[in-house]
């Protein structure tokens, strides 16, 4: 984040392999993470999916997020990381994982970096004030947890991703409630902002992509000064 002076990740909420490496060779630059939600590949091949998404982010150094949100018993998550076709556990940096399950459903997501999601952008979420403060007691006693996805401030040891970005839209049809990079930077103390149909449906993808990316760095470094 610091060498490439970016909060950004990307969503890469796209249906083909095609699509998912050509988004990624577009913002590759700008992001710091590609945020995957891999099961909506329909053309979906391990080794021509995956392997050229590897060398993508080795090239343009940047970690892959697998937005999987597990929400089982452990045991079962443990088998939807590491088996299947989509072998999650070989390639992904980062998972997301819902805490529902209780801090022992978390032990089985070994060498990679936890995001649990504290609280959801939708409209009528049950992620409540309540739902918060329960989940927050299992997230701070799990050394594998890194960060939370949420839309409202957590405390500093550790890292918020906040999703539900976009500078031009209030929101959607489906109930996706959007913020701009500036509200969530000052008003949340975001570390990273996830970012999908305004990059990867834009005229310019690149170009949105380096939108994102100053506009979160600016008020990155304007809420931290
Ligand atoms: O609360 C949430 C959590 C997540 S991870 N709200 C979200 O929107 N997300 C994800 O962020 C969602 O699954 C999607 O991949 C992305 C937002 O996409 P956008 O197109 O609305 O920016």
């Amino acid at each position: 984040a610091l060498e490439k002076k970016s909060n950004l990740i990307a969503s890469a909420d796209v249906l083909t392999t095609k699509e998912l490496h050509d988004l990624a060779e577009k913002v590759g630059p700008n992001i710091v993470a590609l945020k995957t939600h891999i099961d909506i590949i329909t053309d979906f091949d391990y080794d021509k999916t995956i392997i050229p998404l590897i060398d993508i982010a080795a090239k343009h150094n940047f970690l892959l997020m697998e937005d999987r949100k597990f929400a089982d018993i452990g045991n079962t998550q443990e088998l939807q990381y590491s088996y299947g076709i989509y072998k999650i556990s070989n390639w992904a940096d980062l998972v997301t994982s819902h805490v529902i399950g209780g801090s022992k459903s978390l032990d089985c997501f070994m060498n990679v970096g936890v995001v649990a999601i504290l609280g959801m952008s939708s409209q009528g979420t049950l992620t409540d004030a309540h739902y918060r403060e329960e989940a927050m007691k299992i997230i701070i006693n799990e050394p594998n947890v890194m960060g939370c996805v949420a839309q409202n401030q957590i405390q500093d040891d550790l890292l918020l991703f906040t999703p539900g970005v976009n500078i031009s839209a209030g929101g959607d049809s489906k109930g996706q409630q959007y913020n701009t990079p500036e509200h969530v930077f000052k008003n949340l103390h975001t570390d990273f902002i996830i970012v999908g149909r305004g990059i990867y449906k834009a005229d310019d993808i690149e170009q949105a992509a380096l939108t994102y990316k100053t506009r979160g760095w600016q008020a990155y470094e304007a809420a931290i000064s």
